[in-house]
Parts: structure tokens; sequence; C-alpha cells
């Protein structure tokens, strides 16, 4: 008999016709592991510019009003009003079920501006998937500034990776009813290019070092991203399918469509799994944590009994559904907060139950899943004041007979930050704990600051992050013998989660590009040597952890980098490279904060702070700076309204230049 969670899936008609022209079209132009070359144009299936003075097939979500208007126009002379809003996600839609095909690519266009008189807002794109009286939304393009004097574009890729029995795209904003214009929609089938079989496989590059995986979803394991997969690598975990909001979003109600498709495909192609995650304070469903009434569940005896046994009756049915298909589960997720004396985030499970959660979650899993891997997973585990306090708490857990065999570090990095040095002390801080460690969620974000914003990935930041793989991958080769597996955040640059966070942009932080085809990162691991050196290089803040001095007026640069940021907090780095002739041993660095943020820890030097005028010393051990040195701090701080970048930066006085 089957297991129960695998299920054949359902291509629509026209999908494997559609395919077959693709690969035809492209391969005719495009030769097979060209990098650079381009991807084929795409082509039109909709328009809608409303010069005919009809809606073509737009229409209101909900009791909105939809009409064809000459006020404004983004070509021609009419573009389509959407009036009488009275919730954010009303909007213009279009009816797609006729016209998308499951498995394949297209790009969605749009262009917005709010109506006369509004005040500015944010937009974004999404699409509407039915399936049997369910909906599901996927963003296309994130939040996007708008106002009412200037049309702004929308573009977006989309691949309907679902069966559906209703689909639609829709603009809607992100507060606020506010009247928008829409015009110039645009749907065109993009032809992805083949897959590149000329290539190592990374698999069979690491085959003696450690397992290689990517976080997936339904779009990762059709058409020919599921060949990608299936090349280049030998785990997989389910980015979102098995959390808590995925499988039980009401109490009792369990939904697997999603994690029995992905899981059934891994075991289907000889992919092993990693489970992520039983308990985490995000994408967890408020009934968790409230009574039957509504009422906030307290820390009174009661509660605590009623959450923990929903923790385990959770655990026993995810957990028990897919057996041996998964050998490792990422338990707990995120669970450390460096800025509390003791280590632990204030969560909802925490405030109820104190430590208990993790015991109960980690004793059910292992006695429902007896020879699983058990993990602890968190982000920022290269971050000193984080790594301690996470070695604390499983060294604690562990000694109390907790089962946590490993310890998972996320690893959302950038093409600056951590240093290497920073990662290998990670690595090094968990070995004489005993335990496992995997890397579980890496990703090298192009962007080093939250207000840069690159419609196309630069090159120089490109090669840059080729060698942040490089030396990254060559880190964990280094210590394959306690590393049992290394996983990347995604599949390809088409679908990465950093499109949307911290803010709506385009990001490129894995190994294969929009096209599906290896990138210079992907060289950096498998061959140095064929990284592409095209470009000038920026130095890689790795290979070469002295720049070179220059003379000249330029004496120091300062790069300012949020690593992290949520409501009311955020961590940041300072890197200042001494760009002069002399050397500024004893440092003093400066900077003003410009909206009344505040630094409430600071490691790797003293800081002190008056009002926005902030001053950091070095510690014992960093105070050298020679000529064409660096060094580098972080930084805890709040922030209020917002949290733009400092300013003033100066190095013994002397000004800074940024970058
Ligand atoms: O990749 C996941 C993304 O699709 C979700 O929108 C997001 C919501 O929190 O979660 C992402 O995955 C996170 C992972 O579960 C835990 N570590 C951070 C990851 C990125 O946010």
């Amino acid at each position: 008999m089957r297991a129960p969670w695998t299920r054949r899936r359902r291509l629509l008609p026209g999908l494997l016709a559609l395919a077959c022209l693709a690969t035809v079209a492209v391969a005719a132009a495009v030769p097979l592991s060209t990098p650079s070359a381009r991807a084929a144009d795409p082509v039109p299936v909709l328009d809608a510019t409303f010069e005919d003075g009809t809606t073509q097939g737009f229409r209101p979500r909900a009791g909105e009003t939809v009409a064809v208007s000459t006020a404004v126009a983004h070509g021609g002379t009419r573009s389509l009003l959407t009036s009488g809003r009275t919730a954010s996600w009303q909007g213009p839609a279009i009816d797609l079920l006729d016209e998308m095909v499951e498995g394949t690519r297209y790009t969605l266009t749009v262009w917005v501006r709010l109506a006369a008189g509004e005040s500015p807002g944010q937009v974004r794109l999404s699409v509407q998937r039915d399936s049997g009286g369910t909906s599901a939304y996927d963003q296309v393009v994130g939040d996007t500034a708008v106002t009412a004097d200037a049309w702004v574009r929308l573009s977006g890729t989309y691949v309907l990776a679902h069966d559906v029995d209703g689909l639609s795209a829709y603009v809607e904003t992100a507060g606020g009813t506010a009247g928008l214009h829409l015009d110039d929609f645009t749907m065109a089938y993009q032809p992805t290019r083949p897959v590149q079989t000329d290539i190592p496989a990374l698999r069979e590059v690491l085959a003696t070092d450690f397992p290689i995986g990517a976080a997936i979803g339904n779009r990762q394991i059709i058409g020919d991203q599921a060949v990608l997969l299936r090349r280049h690598f030998d785990t997989v975990t389910p980015g979102n399918a098995l959390k808590w909001d995925a499988t039980q979003p009401t109490e009792g109600a369990f939904r697997w469509a999603d994690a029995d498709t992905q899981v059934g495909f891994a075991t289907g192609n000889g992919l092993s799994v990693r489970g992520h995650t039983l308990v985490w304070h995000q994408q967890t469903p408020a009934w968790v944590f409230t009574d039957t009434d509504g009422t906030p569940l307290t820390s009174d005896p009661a509660d605590k009994a009623l959450l923990l046994s929903r923790l385990e009756a959770h655990i026993r049915a995810v957990v028990g559904r897919y057996g041996d298909a998964i050998g490792v589960w990422d338990v707990a997720n995120e669970v450390i907060d460096e800025n509390q004396s003791d280590g632990l985030r204030r969560s909802r499970w925490y405030e109820i139950s104190g430590l208990d959660y993790l015991r109960t979650a980690f004793r059910v899993a292992r006695e429902v899943a007896p020879t699983a891997k058990l993990y602890i997973n968190d982000y920022n585990t290269n971050v000193p004041a984080k790594r301690d306090k996470l070695r604390d708490l499983v060294t604690r857990l562990r000694a109390e007979g907790v089962p946590v065999d490993g310890v998972g570090h996320q690893m959302h990095v950038n093409v600056q930050w951590p240093s290497i040095a920073e990662t290998e002390a990670m690595l090094q801080a968990f070995i004489p704990l005993g335990v496992e460690q995997q890397v579980t969620e890496m990703d090298v974000s192009i962007y080093v600051a939250n207000d840069e914003s690159f419609p196309t990935p630069p090159a120089d930041r490109l090669l840059t992050q080729a060698y942040r793989y490089r030396d990254l991958f060559a880190l964990y080769r280094r210590y394959a013998d306690e590393l049992t597996s290394v996983t990347l955040w995604g599949l390809a640059d088409d679908d990465t989660w950093l499109d949307t966070f911290p803010v709506a942009r385009k990001d490129a932080p894995l190994l294969f590009d929009t096209e599906l085809q290896a990138k210079s990162a992907y060289w950096g691991i498998v061959d140095p040597t064929r990284i592409d050196p095209t470009p000038t290089p920026t130095a890689s803040p790795t290979a070469s952890p002295t720049a070179t001095p220059t003379t000249g007026l330029d004496t120091c640069r300062a790069t300012y980098t949020v690593t992290n940021q949520w409501p009311g907090g955020f961590q940041a780095s300072l890197r200042i490279t001494n760009t002069g002739v002399a050397a500024h041993d004893g440092w003093t660095v400066r900077w003003r904060f410009p909206d009344g943020q505040l630094v409430s820890q600071l490691w790797n030097g003293t800081v002190r702070q008056d009002g926005p005028e902030v001053t950091v010393t070095p510690t014992s051990w960093n105070s050298a700076l020679p000529a064409g040195g660096t060094v580098e701090f972080g930084f805890l701080a709040g922030w209020k309204t917002s949290n733009n970048r400092p300013v003033g930066f100066t190095l013994d006085g002397l000004t800074c230049t940024t970058g």
C-alpha cells in the first residue's frame, strides 16, 4: 500500500505541449550553459490597455467599483479606476484560470497610481488561488510605494504550482482604501532556459563532505525546477508546508496537501527531508494560544497544561504522519533572544510555559520518531552574544536529558557579513557539546543596507557573492566532520523570501539565477577558477582581510549594514576601513543617528551615546588599525518611527566615505 502522504500530481492539460515548445524555442536561441546569455523573449498571453473603453476582463474583488477612466493614462488616453474600496484587500482583479498553465512561468506587469487627491501609500500585486472552497494568496510583487502623481510599475514572475479551480491576479494596497488607477496590464509566458546538463552536480562535488539541500515549495517540484533540484541536491526542506499554520490551521483539522506532495516528491526521487518546524513563535495560528472562548492563555497551571497538550497532539500528528520519511526535525525554531539576560525569547510559548514547551516538544518528537535527529535551529548564531546564549541553552537542556541532537545554523547572510572567522567561531562553539551541526537556511543577499535596491544584480555584487560562497563552503568543508548537512534557503533566484524581506526588492541570494542557470556563486563552490572575473571585483570581505591603502584625500571608509530589523529594534554592523596612509591605533569612531535610534549593546568595542551622537572606542584586542586595515563591530539598537542610516561617520575626527 502507498504511504498516505504520497499523491500523484495532476498536470493541467497543455503543460507538456507548452514545456516542449519552451525547450525547443529556447534551445534554438540560447546555447547550453552560457551563464551570461539572456532569457528568451516573453510571449504575450494577455494585455489590457483599456483603450477600447471596456474593463477588458477586470472586475472588482468584492463590492468596489471598477470602471474605465480618462482622468489619467499610462499609455493612450484611458486607464482603469477602482473606487469605493472599503478594505485594503479590495481592488481590481482579472481571472486567469483559463490562461495559466500549471508549472509554467509567467511575467505579470501592471502600472499603478493612486487616484487624484489620495495620500501616498503602498500597493502590491498578488494572485488568489481557490481550491475546493479554500483560498490562498501569493504575492507576485511586494509592497511598493505609490503616489497620485506618478505611475509605478509592478512586475514579477509567477508559477502556478497547485491544482486550482479558481485563479485571479489582483492589485491591493498595504493599508487604507485609496482609489487607484491601473493601466497597461500584461501577462506573458516567460520561456525558461534548459537546465544545464554539462556542469557538475553539486551533490557529487560535495559527496565526500556532507549532503547538500534546498528549501522547496510546490513550485520547486514541477517542471524545470524539479529537474534542477534532482540534479544537484541530496536533501530538501519544505519551506512552509510543515509549519503549524500550514498543517493545523484550526484545532484538530489537519491539512496535509502541500506537505504530502513535497515529502512524496522527495521520497519518490531519493531525496531526504529535513522537517521544518514543530514549534516556532511565527506562523503559529492564534488558536494555539487562546482559550476555546478566545481568551489569551496565561501561565496558570491549567492554561499551561492546555498549551502543552496541544503541542503534544500537534507533534504526534505531524511527526507521526511522515515516520521514517523525515530523518531530521527542526523541533524548535528561533527560541533565543540574546537581549534577555537568560537568553530566552519571550514568545507566547515561553510566557505561558517557561522552558517546558521545549522539554515537551523534544520529548514527544523523540517518542514518535526515535531514530530522527532532533534539532534546535536559529538565525544569527554567528553573533557572539546569540551564539553563547544558544550554547548555554543547549547545554542546559541536554544536561536535563532533553534529547537535543543537533544545532541548526540558519546562515541568512549577505555579501559582506559575517566574517569567516566569526562563522568558524560559531561552528567551534558547539563542538565541545557533542552535538551534530547543520547549516539549515543559507542564502547570501546581494544587499548590505535596507535602502539599496537594484533592478538587476550588479556584477560586482555577484562576484563578491561568489567569493563568499567559495570561502564559506571552504570553511564548511574543513568542518565536514561536524556538519551533517548544508541546506540553502531556496533553489534559484526566481523564488526567494528575500524578494520581500526586509523590503520589497529583487534579491539574488542563491546559486542559480532566475533562468535556473549556474551563477558565479555556484562556481565558487564547485570550481572557483571558473568564477566569471569580468567585472571589476569589490574585494572579497574574507579573501582579502585588508584593503589596499590608497593615498589622497579619502582617509576611511564606513560600511554600515542593518543585518536584521524588527518592530522597535534592529541589529547592525559597522566596518571601518583605514584607506589612508597612516595608522589609527587606539581609534575613535563616531556617527550620528538621524531618527533617535539608541544603541543598547555593542560588541567588539566600547560605546558611548550622547543624544544622536555615538562614539565607539576599541576593546583591548582590536585597537590597532594600520593603513589598509579594517575594524568591525556590531550592535543592537532600538528605533521608533523610522530607521534611516547614520550620517557623519568619522575616524579620529576625519570624515569617512560611505559604501
Ligand atoms: O521561507 C519562508 C517564507 O516563505 C515565509 O514567508 C516566512 C514567514 O516567516 O518564513 C520563511 O522561512 C523562514 C524559516 O521558516 C525560519 N527562518 C527564517 C526563514 C525566512 O524568513
